[in-house]
């Protein structure tokens, strides 16, 4: 819920493997929000969030917002990548940036309902309806 407003998302899981990005291009024209997630514990899924953002910002016309997420928080005996440099490339790439536990349910629902609302601004901040856009009002993310 975004004050009054019910948001329904319509979120596509994919990975880093072949077959998902091939599935990626497809869906890509539909995608109004893109959730990079890489793990605090693995520096190789770090690198990789560059990649996946600028497929987001050259390959979906939609323009989609850009969320990244570090992911296994709880796991911070095991932490390799820093707070500060991930959210220093998410800030200076115009990302919103949060760390979360799945396991301890740490920052799940605060990403969501931030994304759920620059989703109601993206669709309901205008004066054209909802339902007048292509995708019938709904949003689509990966
Ligand atoms: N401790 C901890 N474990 C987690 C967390 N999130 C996921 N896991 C565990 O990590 C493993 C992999 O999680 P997935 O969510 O499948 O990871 P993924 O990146 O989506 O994997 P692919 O879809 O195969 O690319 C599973 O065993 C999860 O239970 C977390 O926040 N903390
Ligand atoms: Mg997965």
């Amino acid at each position: 819920m975004v004050g009054e407003k019910k948001i329904r998302l319509g979120i596509w899981d994919t990975n880093g493997k072949e077959k998902s990005q091939q599935e990626l291009h497809k869906i890509s024209e539909k995608l109004h929000a893109v959730i990079i997630c890489f793990s605090l514990c693995d520096r190789k899924s770090f690198k990789e969030v560059e990649y996946y953002m600028k497929f987001a910002q050259k390959e979906c016309p939609a323009e989609p917002y850009l969320m990244l997420i570090g992911t296994n928080y709880d796991k911070w005996k095991s932490r390799v990548v820093t707070y500060d440099e991930a959210e220093t490339f998410a800030m200076s790439n115009g990302l919103s940036y949060f760390e979360t536990s799945a396991k301890d349910d740490i920052n799940v629902d605060e990403a969501f309902q931030l994304l759920s609302e620059e989703m109601a601004k993206k669709f309901y901040g205008k004066e054209e309806a909802p339902e007048t856009e292509k995708s019938n009002g709904e949003c689509s993310i990966f």
